[in-house]
């Protein structure tokens, strides 16, 4: 599995309908990324002059600072000119709602926003460059920039000569080792030795400073005070001299560079610092630098692709076909009508793979924050959207695939981020709701707890951020079982959220409704919306299960069971479609069409709302809404759609979405785009291919649940299922063969397939079925069960 190319990038051709115009767009278009979870390279692959973007995922401007004393997460606690606390205004709105008075509520809900100061963004840590001295490469030369996506390095070979003749070939390797907390930076040479000059420009006016064995580069960021220190080591059998703040390297036939750099930053509120001097800092980031240096290239390398590969290798997939092209070329072919199927398939399966490597590459275990809008890959001060933590669906997408696709681990950065959400979140629900206990957190958020409801209320209220992003780290438990996390992590959680939403629900025409409320990023505000009720639903729904689980029963459980019967209900309207909202009549009578969220539809997907009556009308109306909302929209977007559309069970449709999500929402580097550069679609996808394939959330494992007549013959391996199942399909002509479940958790097994009756394929254990048609079968901790259709015997 890999992405590369034969053209630097300067030559190659990008993706429609995004061009090549700044630095940045270059960057974002043609760059290859590098990480673990905490520090990422992205490499221009240049050949006379190489930029890696670096990037530490702490390093954040906003929060508190000295310039900021009075920093509490954007809350305004102070009462305004009329003498009015938000909580004031809080009140307010709920009571026009409860009178009817909804032109008023509506109006007043202005005022239930934060303030901006201190909001900050994610900042790039700077570029390394290396000039190479001599010019005996050109572009004219064989090249070759490889992301190897088996063992997580990227490689980039440019040779002059016949392949006959003698071949002076360059290599540059480079990977982010987790183990050793740093990069590795391979230059190497064979014929001629090389010399070059490595920098590490100045960046956020930091001290840079050059000697025998390397480079430091330390500061301290302007707008918070945040320590930052880098320290590059150098390695060569050549010579290599300090020159100004650079390092001048001559004849060599490698050059090894080991880099380490970290931040004071700590996820402890308020301070949100390690409480390091800078001095401290640099110390521990040059220790990190000298043990790798110490450790040495190939020891790193082999550690490394260890430890990538315990994760990377718990799945593989494939559709029975491998085209062996450039990337960039794959993707022009993809759009081509007469595309040959063996190209689909392979960006198809690349694609896939390429969400689970960038999960681990912008997601550890041991990592303070999750992957942001751009996992940790940027090259700006001032990126769009602060490249932040968006809770109104791009976090909550992040994090999609993370159990399907076998890689819990890597969401434990969420749940550790949540859990620091939680002090400042409860003084935000305090100073805008009053309540007590319960935490709350909205739209945006950053890395020091900035939990207030944006500075605009359109986009920036929304309650219910809390609900959706606790039914990822509830999934956790879903999928891996855990009871003790449960207990201990989990559960905490999920009651104080549920204690907190249910003292908020006010009664509206006879249900239970929250109020205010506002359907992202669209519509009117109202007092209850099916996206708010929906989540609402869901977070009840998942803390009674999980207190049902760990044995509680209580008054406060027997609340949950009692409010979810009284919450609003998603409804269906004229049109026969899903109500966005309750007063909506026929499709478009509210809101925008087209609109890229599908707020309306996340009982769908991620959510598992159930009615039992209506589960087969509200799959309908989900249809039409659907075909509503259309296919085209930006990256993310799209994934969510596949994600949907897999829920529905159309494979076909979701195919040509993913075709839609190849021209419209990724670029070269096949990083997703809404545009800009926004991640979120890269594990969007993943999350979609991994539910085309195998369904958990409704009691059962549904084995390709929704697979595309295109995709008639495939396998994966190690794909995950609720209940701690880990499963092998393999397929032919869009009918399963074999599936291989293994069992981690020792929960009883139901499961089918939409192609015929599973059966055992070995042994004789009786086949038990449900009314439903699933095989039944209670499983062993460790043991693995093979299933066939029962007409394959
Ligand atoms: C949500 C989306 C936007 C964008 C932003 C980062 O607010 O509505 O389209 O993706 O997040």
């Amino acid at each position: 599995m890999q992405i590369y190319f034969e053209k630097p990038y300067a030559k190659l051709k990008t993706s429609k309908p995004y061009f090549m115009q700044k630095p940045q767009d270059i960057w974002e278009q043609t760059t290859l990324p590098i990480g673990n979870g905490t520090l990422g390279l992205s490499a221009m692959g240049g050949i006379q002059k190489e930029i890696l973007v670096v990037n530490c995922k702490t390093l954040w401007t906003g929060g508190p600072a000295p310039t900021r004393p009075d920093y509490n997460g954007g809350n305004i606690t102070e009462p305004d000119k009329n003498g009015k606390t938000r909580l004031d205004y809080y009140k307010e709105v709920r009571e026009a709602f409860a009178a009817g008075r909804d032109e008023d509520g509506a109006a007043l809900c202005e005022k239930l926003v934060g303030k901006k100061e201190g909001y900050g963004a994610y900042q790039c840590g700077g570029q390394i460059e290396i000039v190479f001295h001599d010019h005996i490469f050109t572009p004219a030369c064989a090249y070759r920039r490889t992301l190897d996506l088996d063992h997580a390095i990227l490689e980039t070979k440019i040779s002059r000569g016949r392949p006959t003749k003698s071949v002076c070939e360059a290599t540059r390797t480079y990977f982010v080792s987790y183990p050793a907390r740093a990069a590795v930076l391979r230059f190497a040479r064979t014929e001629t030795p090389f010399g070059c000059t490595v920098a590490y420009p100045s960046h956020h006016d930091a001290i840079v400073t050059a000697d025998e064995s390397g480079i430091t580069h330390t500061g301290t960021l302007t707008d918070n005070a945040l320590h930052f220190s880098a320290r590059l080591e150098a390695e060569t059998d050549g010579t290599c001299t300090p020159v100004g703040d650079t390092l001048c390297v001559t004849d060599a036939t490698y050059l090894n560079l080991y880099f380490a750099m970290d931040t004071d930053y700590q996820d402890n509120y308020p301070i949100y610092r390690t409480g390091e001097s800078a001095a401290q800092l640099h110390t521990r980031v040059c220790t990190t630098a000298k043990s790798a240096r110490k450790i040495g290239y190939f020891a790193l390398r082999k550690a490394h692709i260890q430890d990538y590969q315990s994760l990377f290798n718990r799945l593989s997939f494939s559709l029975g076909a491998h085209e062996n092209l450039p990337t960039d070329k794959l993707l022009h072919a993809y759009h081509r009508a007469n595309c040959p199927a063996k190209i689909r398939r392979t960006l198809e399966t690349l694609l896939f793979e390429y969400g689970r490597y960038l999960l681990i590459a912008s997601s550890r275990e041991t990592d303070s924050l999750p992957a942001n809008l751009q996992g940790i890959w940027n090259c700006s001060n001032s990126p769009i959207w602060s490249s932040d933590y968006h809770l109104n669906i791009n976090l909550q997408m992040n994090y999609w695939p993370a159990f399907s696709a076998n890689l819990a681990e890597c969401a434990t950065p969420l749940l550790r981020y949540v859990q620091a959400l939680c002090a400042p979140g409860r003084v935000t629900a305090q100073v805008y709701t009053g309540a007590k206990p319960g935490f709350l957190f909205h739209t945006q958020n950053t890395p020091f707890g900035w939990t207030c409801p944006g500075w605009d209320f359109s986009w920036g209220w929304s309650p219910v951020a809390v609900a959706w992003i606790l039914h990822n780290v509830y999934e956790q438990f879903t999928f891996t079982r855990d009871t003790a996390v449960l207990r201990k992590q989990i559960y905490p959680l999920l009651q104080e959220s549920a204690d907190y939403f249910i003292s908020q629900l006010m009664e509206k025409d006879g249900r239970l409704v929250t109020c205010p409320c506002f359907s992202p990023e669209h519509g009117p505000r109202t007092a209850g919306n099916t996206y708010e009720q929906a989540l609402v639903w869901q977070l009840l729904t998942d803390t009674l299960q999980a207190a049902q689980v760990l044995g509680i029963a209580n008054e406060n459980t027997l609340r949950y069971a009692e409010v979810i019967q009284r919450l609003h209900p998603v409804e269906i309207g004229e049109s026969g479609q899903i109500k966005e909202w309750y007063h909506e009549t026929t499709l478009a009578s509210i809101g925008q069409r087209h609109h890229r969220h599908l707020s309306h539809l996340l009982w769908l997907y991620p959510g598992n709302y159930t009615d039992q009556e209506n589960t087969e009308k509200l799959l309908a109306a989900a249809k039409i809404s659907l075909e509503d909302r259309g296919d085209k929209s930006t990256g993310w977007a799209i994934a969510q759609r596949i994600c949907a559309r897999a829920r529905t069970g159309e494979g076909d449709r979701a195919l040509r979405l993913i075709g839609m999500l190849m021209q419209h929402g990724v670029s070269t580097n096949l990083w997703g785009v809404h545009p800009p550069f926004q991640i979120d679609a890269n594990f969007g996808y993943t999350a979609a291919v991994a539910e085309l394939l195998l369904q958990s959330h409704a009691g059962f494992l549904s084995l390709l649940p929704a697979l595309p007549t295109d995709w008639a013959q495939g396998e994966i391996r190690g794909i995950c299922a609720r209940g701690g199942f880990s499963c092998d399909l393999f397929w032919e002509k869009g009918v399963l063969q074999r599936a291989e479940i293994l069992s981690n958790a020792a929960e009883p097994c139901r499961v089918c397939t939409p192609g015929g009756k599973l059966c055992f394929a070995e042994g004789d254990t009786p086949n038990t079925y449900d009314e439903d048609g699933c095989l039944v079968f209670p499983t062993e901790r460790g043991k693995r069960y093979v299933l066939t259709l029962s007409n394959h015997t």
